[in-house]
């Protein structure tokens, strides 16, 4: 059984959160979303995260990534700030401009990754901290304990970061998921079929999605979704919440439409466009 003893994440809550913009609206109302990752060989991991961020509304979007990536990602998405930084020392006021953070799609776990964790966590802005960012906090920051932010870990990564096999984390995952977030504190995404989401008002289950999500980079978009939507306002368990709805839906839709194998995270930002824009 995929879905464990736990409230079912309604599909509704995705409109409720996020109602029509208002006529006059401008782009400052919808929030600076910083994303912090792509060491070399990952470049695609922090470009995904931006893009999905943009996707999901974030009035604006910058990346920070390693130098090899800024062209690539600038052709791909002229929407995106795109800044290369050889270390942390080179963000200058960036982080102090966005509203949120996301660390860790692509970040690595070296020197360069690290800097860059070490400049969000004293960024003291919202995060959303997921793949190397979580296996850093594990191996480096292991007393770090915040409520501001959104941890989003595959079990793996869960594992790691509670010290445990991914095997036990997957023997129950309800307990692995509100141990990490008791002792890290803000939301926690456990990741995989039938992703939890545990936070203060408790641990609900995502009853969408499918194995057409089983490939690289889907998580990377998850965090950028997330990050879209902190940037735009919502509350952080709120916006755990919805976006692992609308990570999820969208898979769906995109399942539907072009079948699960073969799937790519890249297919899933304009589905996800059309879930946060009821009526089109
Ligand atoms: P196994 O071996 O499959 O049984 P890692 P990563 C386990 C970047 N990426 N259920 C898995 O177990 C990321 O952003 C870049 C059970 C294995 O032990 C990261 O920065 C891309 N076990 C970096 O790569 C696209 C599960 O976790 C371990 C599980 C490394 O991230 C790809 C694997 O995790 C990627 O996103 C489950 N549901 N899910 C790009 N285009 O730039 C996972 N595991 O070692 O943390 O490696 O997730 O690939
Ligand atoms: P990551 O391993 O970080 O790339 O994250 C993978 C993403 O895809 C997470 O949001 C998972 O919940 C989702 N996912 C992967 N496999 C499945 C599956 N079989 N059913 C539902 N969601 C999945
Ligand atoms: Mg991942």
């Amino acid at each position: 059984d995929l879905l464990p003893a736990a409230r079912l994440l309604d599909a509704g809550l995705v409109g409720a959160w996020l109602p029509p913009r208002a006529r006059d609206a401008h782009k400052g109302d919808f929030g600076h979303a910083l994303i912090l990752g792509g060491a070399p060989g990952f470049g695609g991991a922090a470009l995904l995260a931006a893009e999905a961020c943009a996707r999901l509304g974030a009035g604006k979007v910058s990346l920070a990534t390693a130098p090899a990536h800024v062209t690539a990602s600038l052709v791909r998405r002229p929407e995106v700030m795109v800044h290369g930084v050889r270390g942390a020392a080179e963000l200058g006021e960036l982080a102090g401009h966005a509203g949120m953070l996301v660390v860790g799609p692509g970040l690595g776990q070296g020197s360069w990754g690290q800097g860059m964790l070490q400049a969000a966590l004293q960024a003291a802005r919202p995060l959303v901290v997921d793949a190397d960012g979580l296996n850093l906090l594990a191996a480096r920051w292991s007393g770090e304990h915040r409520d501001d932010w959104i941890l989003t870990p595959h079990p793996g990564e869960a594992a790691r970061l509670l010290g445990i096999s991914a095997a036990e984390v997957e023997a129950d995952r309800p307990a692995a998921a509100r141990e990490l977030q008791r002792r890290r504190g803000g939301v926690v995404v456990l990741k995989g079929a039938g992703t939890l989401v545990a936070g203060p008002e408790g641990l609900v289950v995502c009853p969408f999605g499918n194995p057409g999500m089983a490939s690289g980079g889907m998580g990377d978009a998850l965090s950028g979704i997330l990050g879209g939507l902190l940037a735009q306002g919502l509350p952080l368990e709120a916006a755990a919440r919805v976006g692992v709805l609308v990570h999820a839906l969208a898979a769906d839709m995109a399942a539907d439409d072009i079948g699960e194998r073969g799937l790519l995270a890249g297919d899933l930002a304009s589905y996800a466009q059309l879930l946060i824009n009821p009526g089109t």
